[in-house]
């Protein structure tokens, strides 16, 4: 392993190039509910996904769907889903990491599936809790890095 003693000259960044997340969700081990509290899509410090567009083709029973990227990752932001939401940065993008915030007050464990796209018709899956198992939700949401 190589280590560069000065990180300037690291200019390859790690990434993937992504212009939309689809975010499905199937329940938690709680209920049968879909919450969503946020999702950020960093590279570096910046989160590209902050209220871009984000749409659903299923309805939204409690909250805004808004909530879904406002930056505000208190669990009480939550919406709930019926189908799969998705956000559109509005261009291809790199992104270095994904975070995702699902309703994290009790420590409950969701059925989720995280997946980005170039073209809104090729999709890429990051995370699958059916492959993957799932895991517990907490304040520091579930950060997926894009390498
Ligand atoms: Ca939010």
């Amino acid at each position: 392993m190589i280590f560069l003693r000065n990180d300037s000259l690291n200019t390859e960044r790690k990434g993937k190039k992504m212009r939309y997340l689809r975010e499905t969700i199937n329940g938690s081990n709680a209920n049968d509910y879909s919450h969503i509290v946020e999702i950020k899509i960093f590279f570096g410090n910046q989160n590209l996904a902050l209220n871009k567009p984000v749409k659903t083709d299923g309805q939204v029973p409690y909250g805004t769907i808004s909530s879904v990227n406002n930056g505000n990752t208190n669990t009480d932001d939550y919406c709930d889903i019926t189908a799969p939401v998705i956000i559109d940065l509005g261009a291809i993008e790199l992104a270095e990491k994904v975070i995702v915030w699902h309703y994290w007050g009790d420590g409950r464990k969701y059925n989720c599936k995280t997946e980005i796209s170039e073209d809104g018709q090729n999709w890429t899956t990051i995370f699958d809790s059916a492959v993957s198992g799932t895991y517990v939700e907490t304040s520091q949401g579930k950060t997926h890095y894009l390498n």
